[in-house]
């Protein structure tokens, strides 16, 4: 399935963002500008390598060395390229050693930099390459930057303050976790939006799911990459699960537990299936959890595991849909029809894979390997793989999209998933929130200006 997505990208959208599948041609968004950066080839490098695909690896290494230019007039997402392209580029030099990585992750950090230029420090959701002129989304509430944007730099940035021994990225991040513990926290939730400018909430949002989810993630990760020394990560992880739990995950009628939303003062019993990375996050976090409730956390993931399954079983296609709900007599089903899609997401198998590896319970290997059949039957076209519009319906259409997640993550852990597991071992790596493995850092003698953990 690699080879098949990496061929055809090469073949119809070399040096583009991503594929269009059925066109066959480049695709782009908003979240890439609107230069060719090659999005899918830096997402897909450190694949490549784990799977042994060097020649592909070789041809991508290639292709960033010759054409990879930061110096465009373009707007980028900020925490995108940072996910994408520096978590992947620093995963490939981490695998391969080769310097060409490490330096365009540098290259392109010092373009991110301007993004940081507000009043609060709290960064801009995008930035001008060029110009470093930085903007908030117009979408978002009242000119706020997004809390699973903001909040997920740490592990990236502080890599990078490593590799260069230039404290500035770390202390961009630093900056924001010690604005964020000062604030108030409505029901010890953290809202999804907060203003760059005042320092202030924007609406009181929260959600596990889209617009919150990685900022809980990046706090459980900030503490694993540091050895387990950044217990001030640690604590503001295991602060924010408990209000999690207390606030917004619920059993269902029919018994299935369900993490929603805190919308306009009351729960919206919805999740999405960008929530469903929590099961493995809880499982991961297990082990050095608060009061020893090692055993309560593996057992909340394998429940959000069981539902998320849940959500797929109940499609036609045994795809799961974007968003469903627990109510007015539903469970886990998709209701509307603008949440039936199908991008090619890969939380759920990403929770299939940390239950495996914390619990080998077969029942996870046998889901990974139905996800897989139905991906390759429906999403499978001639010139790659495609999003569907309706896991319902049984003549699906397509969006004529190959995300570059697909390559970064959803293959990546259903390759994991089948594999032994001293490929990539949890003890020694950390994989950033689009599936890029970065080593955990033993810096007990290196200096990292203000934080303790790093001394
Ligand atoms: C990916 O870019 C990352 O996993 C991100 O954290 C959430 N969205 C997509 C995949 O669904």
């Amino acid at each position: 399935m690699m080879k098949h997505a990496w061929d055809n990208y090469r073949q119809y959208g070399w040096g583009h963002n991503e594929l269009k599948p059925i066109a066959r041609k480049g695709h782009s968004t908003n979240i890439f500008g609107n230069s060719q950066m090659g999005a899918t080839i830096v997402d897909a490098l450190d694949t490549l390598y784990i799977m042994g695909l060097h020649d592909e690896f070789r041809e991508g290494q290639e292709w960033i060395d010759k054409n990879l230019d930061f110096s465009v007039n373009s707007e980028v997402s900020v925490f995108e390229v940072n996910i994408r392209f520096i978590g992947g580029l620093l995963a490939a030099y981490y695998l391969s050693g080769q310097e060409v990585f490490k330096i365009k992750a540098v290259q392109l950090a010092g373009k991110l930099l301007p993004a940081f230029n507000t009043p609060t420090g709290i960064p801009w959701a995008m930035v001008n390459l060029k110009s470093g002129v930085g903007r908030n989304w117009g979408w978002a509430s009242a000119g706020s930057s997004i809390l699973a944007e903001f909040g997920t730099l740490h592990m990236e940035f502080v890599h990078l303050s490593y590799l260069t021994g230039d404290p500035v990225y770390y202390n961009k991040v630093m900056h924001i976790r010690k604005l964020l513990q000062k604030m108030d926290r409505p029901n010890g939730l953290y809202p999804n939006y907060l203003n760059p400018r005042t320092g202030r909430w924007g609406q009181h949002h929260t959600s596990v799911g889209g617009l919150g989810d990685s900022f809980y993630e990046y706090l459980l990760k900030a503490w694993l990459m540091s050895d387990k020394m950044d217990t001030e990560a640690r604590k503001m992880y295991d602060d924010a699960i408990e209000a999690i739990e207390k606030h917004l995950i619920r059993k269902s009628n029919g018994g299935l537990t369900f993490i929603g939303e805190w919308k306009n003062g009351h729960l919206e019993r919805k999740m999405g299936h960008l929530t469903c990375f929590a099961g493995g996050m809880f499982a991961l976090g297990a082990d050095g959890s608060r009061d020893d409730k090692a055993g309560h956390y593996l057992q909340l993931g394998a429940e959000i595991a069981h539902t998320c399954h849940e959500s797929y079983d109940r499609t036609t296609l045994k795809l799961g849909p974007e968003a469903f709900k627990f109510d007015g007599g539903v469970e886990a089903v998709a209701v509307r029809q603008n949440e039936k899609y199908y991008i090619l997401r890969p939380e759920v198998i990403e929770t299939y894979w940390y239950m495996w590896r914390f619990t080998h319970d077969p029942k996870y290997r046998q889901w990974g390997w139905e996800a897989t059949q139905a991906i390759d039957k429906y999403c499978r076209v001639s010139g790659g793989f495609s999003g569907v519009k309706d896991v319902y319906s049984s003549s699906p259409t397509y969006d004529d999209v190959q995300q570059s997640f697909f390559l970064a993550e959803t293959l990546k852990y259903l390759y994991l998933l089948f594999s032994n597991d001293d490929l990539l071992p949890l003890d020694n790596w950390v994989f950033n929130t689009e599936a890029h493995p970065l080593p955990v850092l033993h810096l007990a003698n290196t200096t990292l200006s203000g934080n303790p953990a790093y001394r």
